[in-house]
Formats: C-alpha cells, structure tokens, sequence
C-alpha cells in the first residue's frame, strides 16, 4: 500500500492579490517561488494544518476557505493540495520568518513575474484564473 501525505499550499487572497513567498531552504528549491504551507501531520486536518503553516512560516491569523480542486506531485510520498485562504481582521502582515526570504502580493497582471516552483504551477494557473475572473 503506497503511503501518501499530503502537502498543502495555500493560494492566500487579498483584495484581489495572491501572496507568492521564496523559498530560501532545501538547496534545490531555494530562490523558487511557492504557495506557503507544508505537510499535514498525523492527526491533523488539512485546513487546521494550512493555519498553523501560515502562522508558522508567515506570523499571519488566517482561515482555509476552500480547497482548490485537484492533487499534485510532489517527491514521493508527497503530494500538494491547495486552498484558498484569507486573514483573520486584525491579523498581523505577511513576514518572512522561515523557510522564505522574500514574499510578494501579486496581481493577476503580475502573476508570471515570479519563478513559480513546477509543481505548483498548476494551481496557479487555477487561481489566476478566478482572479481574472474577479
Ligand atoms: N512543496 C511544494 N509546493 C508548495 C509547498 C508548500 C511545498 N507550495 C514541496 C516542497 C517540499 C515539500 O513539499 O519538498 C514539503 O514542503 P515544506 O514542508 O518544506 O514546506
Ligand atoms: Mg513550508
């Protein structure tokens, strides 16, 4: 039986924007832009999971508001699930605490202007989508 766990990203959302942040860690993926977020842990759910990544990684009150349909390789046994998500009124901004260096809140306009790490490209391309569709 193969083991899968899931990784989930997070398309974070204001006022028409989507948050891309740069990956500074593994080697391999540094300098790569991604969806925050990370792996669900046992026990955990994938929204409860993508909430606790984006305080972890960004300092951010957030809320997962709906999963973005599909499922993505990753290296195995991950694979990426993605939701959209976003903050909590009186949430503090985005910062890079970990694992990033940078971060951008993108326009449907800007949205290619970031070397977007393969494997999420897909669901990028599904959230600039709806974007574009207001
Ligand atoms: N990953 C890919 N795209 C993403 C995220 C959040 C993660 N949007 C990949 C990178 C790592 C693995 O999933 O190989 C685990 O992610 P993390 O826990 O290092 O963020
Ligand atoms: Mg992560």
């Amino acid at each position: 039986m193969t083991q899968r766990t899931v990784v989930v990203g997070a398309a974070l959302l204001d006022d028409g924007r989507l948050l891309a942040a740069r990956r500074s860690a593994p080697p391999e993926l540094a300098g790569r832009w991604e969806l925050p977020g990370g792996k669900v842990e046992p026990g955990e759910s994938p929204d409860a999971a993508l909430v606790r990544e984006l305080r972890e990684e960004l300092g951010v009150e957030s809320e997962a508001v709906e999963r973005v349909p599909g499922e993505w390789p990753l290296r195995n046994p991950y694979v990426l699930h993605v939701w959209t998500a976003r903050l909590r009124p009186g949430s503090a901004a985005p910062k890079a605490l970990q694992d990033h260096d940078a971060l951008r809140w993108l326009t449907p306009a800007e949205m290619w202007d970031v070397d977007w790490l393969d494997q999420d490209v897909p669901a990028v391309r599904e959230i600039a989508a709806r974007l574009a569709a207001g």
